[in-house]
């Protein structure tokens, strides 16, 4: 298939091992690196002959905030400072950095007034959105994995669902702030339409 891509939300330090650790993030940091390479034909599924190296698009959202950011506790926010950009609590896992291409990289949270939860609109280094990006390479089914369930992961689907897109959300390739939230965004998401994989 052509016309698919997988868009990795927020797998950064500070939501695997810092300041925001989130269960399940090194399990879903396996799975998430699995898929791609089922995706991109490093480790062909059987009888998938299809997959074609190289057009299977990965795109990764990135959650990075100016070190006074509103979402922060000491600006009265909900959060512990996390991904402050040029920090390591702001870059992607190790084991997902060769499959980094710079145009794929998308920022949030930038604007210190701003909560950005979904990753549809943020922006590459050419100011582009995701969501224009994935139009511009002809894109219609959108894989998703990444943290946390519960709020960028949630948001990033929900957008891409009412942008048109056929969403699929790899569930075992998540992590979560709390279980509990985790399962109810699940259940929610699956009454959306977003298809569970
Ligand atoms: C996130 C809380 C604050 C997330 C980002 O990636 O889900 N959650 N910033
Ligand atoms: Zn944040």
């Amino acid at each position: 298939m052509k016309d698919c891509a997988l868009v990795v939300v927020d797998m950064l330090y500070d939501f695997i091992d810092g300041s925001m650790a989130c269960k399940n993030a090194e399990a879903a940091v396996g799975e998430s690196l699995s898929l791609i390479k089922k995706k991109i034909g490093e480790e062909p599924a059987e009888g998938s002959e299809d997959v074609i190296r190289g057009s299977f698009p990965i795109l990764f959202v990135c959650d990075s905030h100016p070190a006074n950011h509103s979402s922060f506790t000491k600006q009265g926010g909900p959060w512990p400072p996390h991904c402050v950009a040029g920090t390591r609590g702001a870059e992607i896992h190790d084991s997902l950095k060769p499959y980094i291409e710079d145009e794929l990289v998308f920022r949030k949270g930038e604007n210190p007034l701003q909560e950005q939860y979904s990753g549809f609109e943020g922006i590459n280094s050419a100011g582009q959105t995701l969501g224009e990006v994935l139009e511009l390479l002809g894109i219609k089914n959108v894989f998703v994995c990444g943290i946390a369930t519960e709020y960028c992961v949630r948001q990033t689907c929900e957008d891409l669902k009412q942008g048109g897109f056929t969403v699929y959300l790899a569930k075992d390739a998540l992590a979560y702030v709390d279980y509990a939230g985790h399962l109810e965004a699940l259940a929610a998401m699956d009454a959306e339409g977003i298809r569970m994989i």
